[in-house]
C-alpha cells in the first residue's frame, strides 16, 4: 500500500478539520449521528456542491409507490389481521388485544425487542386514556413506526470531491446492482463516477460492474491481476479520482457471510484503505440488505455494524415479496437509517427512502 502514491488533495484544508474518529466513537450508533448532523450542518454552511445539490434532485425525483406497495405485499399480508383487530378493538379487553397486537407485529418480522417497544408505548396511551379507539390506534402505531424510521434518509455526501461511498454486504444482496443504478442516477444529473472493482473474489465481478459502468459512462478502476487486493483497487480508484477531480466514487466489494471472521477483517481493511488515501472517507458505509431475508437481517447488520461501523441501509428487492417489517427491527436496535431501497432490476430501479410511504405501503388506507 505505501507503494502507491498519495494523492495531493487528501491532506487538503477542509478534510483536515475533520476530527478524527476513535474506533469505538465511529463504531456506535450515537457519536455517529452526531457525526452526521455535524456534517448536514457543515453542507449547509457552505456553497453546496454538484453531488448535495445531485443528492437532493435524486431525493425528490422517482418514487413509486406502487413498487413499494406490490414489494411488502408479504409483510402486509401478515400485518392484515391487525386490520380486523383494529375495527373490532374492545377497550374492555385492551390487555388481550395488545397482546394480539404484538403477536402480529413479531409474525411480520419485527422482531420481540421492537414489538415489545411499540406495544409498551401504545399501552401507556391506551392507559391514560389518549388512546381509544381502534383507528387511534392504528394510527398511533403507524406514526411509532415512521418515529423509528425516521432519521438521516439521505445520503452524506461530502462538499470537497470526491464523495465516497463504500458499499457492504452478504453475497447477492445486490451491491453491484445497487452501485450501478446510483451511478446512472448520478451520472444522469451531470456527475463524474468512478466505480471501484473491489469484488476481486468473485471471477465474473469486475466484468459485471464493468457493464455498469458502460451504462452510465463512468470510469472504473479494475485488479490488475487475480492476485491484486481488494484494499489495493479501493485505493487506487480514490487516489485516481482525486486526480481527476472526480465527483463520486462508488466503492464495490465481495459478497461474504457476516459470520466469516477473516472476511470481515479484509473489509474492515478496505475501508482503512479507502481512509488513507482520502482523510474522512468513506463519507457512507452501506449496508446492502435483501429485502426477502426477514430477522437474519439484524444479524447481518449487527455483526457489519461491529467489523467496519456502518452509517446507513440500502434495503434492495422490495418488489419482490419482501419481508419489510424486519428492516424496522434493524433501524431500532442499531439506529442506522436506510437511504435507498431496490424496487427492480432496471437502472432506474432505486429510490430514496421515504419512511412514510413505506409504512403506507405496509397499512393502506384502502384496506380498513
Ligand atoms: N428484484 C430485484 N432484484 C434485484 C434488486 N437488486 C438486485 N437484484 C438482483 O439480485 C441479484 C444479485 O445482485 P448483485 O448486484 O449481483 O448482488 P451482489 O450483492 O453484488 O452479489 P455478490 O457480488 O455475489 O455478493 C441479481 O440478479 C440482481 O439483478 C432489486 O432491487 N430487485
Ligand atoms: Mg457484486
Amino acid at each position: 500500500m505505501s507503494a502507491l502514491p498519495l494523492p495531493k488533495r487528501a491532506t487538503c484544508a477542509s478534510h483536515m478539520q475533520r476530527p478524527t474518529l476513535s474506533k469505538n466513537t465511529l463504531w456506535n450508533g450515537r457519536p455517529q449521528a452526531a457525526e452526521s448532523a455535524r456534517l448536514r450542518c457543515r453542507a449547509s454552511s457552505s456553497t453546496p456542491s454538484v453531488l448535495q445539490k445531485m443528492s437532493r434532485v435524486i431525493q425528490e425525483k422517482g418514487r413509486d409507490f406502487g413498487k413499494l406497495v406490490s414489494g411488502t405485499e408479504r409483510t402486509r399480508a401478515k400485518l392484515g389481521v391487525l386490520e380486523e383487530l383494529f375495527v373490532l378493538w374492545n377497550l374492555e379487553d385492551a390487555d388481550s388485544e395488545l397482546e394480539e397486537l404484538e403477536d402480529a407485529l413479531i409474525m411480520a418480522d419485527f422482531g420481540p425487542g421492537t414489538a415489545f417497544k411499540i406495544v409498551d408505548q401504545i399501552r401507556e396511551k391506551v392507559d391514560s386514556g389518549e388512546l381509544k379507539s381502534g383507528e387511534e390506534i392504528r394510527e398511533s402505531l403507524k406514526k411509532l413506526i415512521v418515529d423509528i424510521l425516521s432519521g438521516d434518509n439521505e445520503l452524506r455526501l461530502s462538499s470537497e470531491k470526491p464523495s465516497v461511498l463504500l458499499v457492504v454486504g452478504v453475497n447477492g444482496g445486490g451491491k453491484t446492482t445497487t452501485i450501478g443504478k446510483m451511478a446512472y442516477k448520478f451520472a444522469n444529473q451531470g456527475a463524474s463516477v468512478m466505480l471501484a472493482a473491489g469484488d476481486t473474489f468473485r471471477a465474473a465481478a469486475g466484468e459485471q460492474l464493468d457493464q455498469w459502468a458502460k451504462r452510465s459512462n463512468a470510469e472504473i478502476v479494475l485488479a490488475e491481476d487475480d492476485k491484486t487486493r481488494p484494499d489495493t483497487v479501493l485505493y487506487k480508484a480514490v487516489a485516481k479520482a482525486v486526480e481527476k477531480d472526480i465527483d463520486l466514487v462508488l466503492c464495490d466489494t465481495s459478497g461474504r457471510l457476516h459470520t466469516n471472521w477473516g472476511l470481515m477483517e479484509e473489509l474492515a481493511k478496505c475501508k482503512k484503505s479507502i481512509g488513507k488515501c482520502l482523510d474522512g472517507a468513506p463519507h457512507e458505509t452501506l449496508l446492502v440488505l435483501d429485502g426477502t431475508t426477514g430477522m437474519n437481517m439484524l444479524n447481518q447488520a449487527k455483526e457489519f455494524n461491529e467489523s467496519v461501523g456502518l452509517s446507513g441501509i440500502i434495503l434492495t428487492k422490495l418488489d419482490g415479496s419482501s419481508r419489510g417489517g424486519a428492516v424496522v427491527s434493524v433501524v431500532d436496535e442499531l439506529n442506522l437509517p436506510i437511504k435507498m431501497v431496490g424496487v427492480g432490476e432496471g437502472v432506474e430501479d432505486l429510490q430514496p427512502f421515504d419512511p412514510v410511504s413505506f409504512v403506507d405501503a405496509l397499512f393502506p388506507d384502502g384496506t380498513r
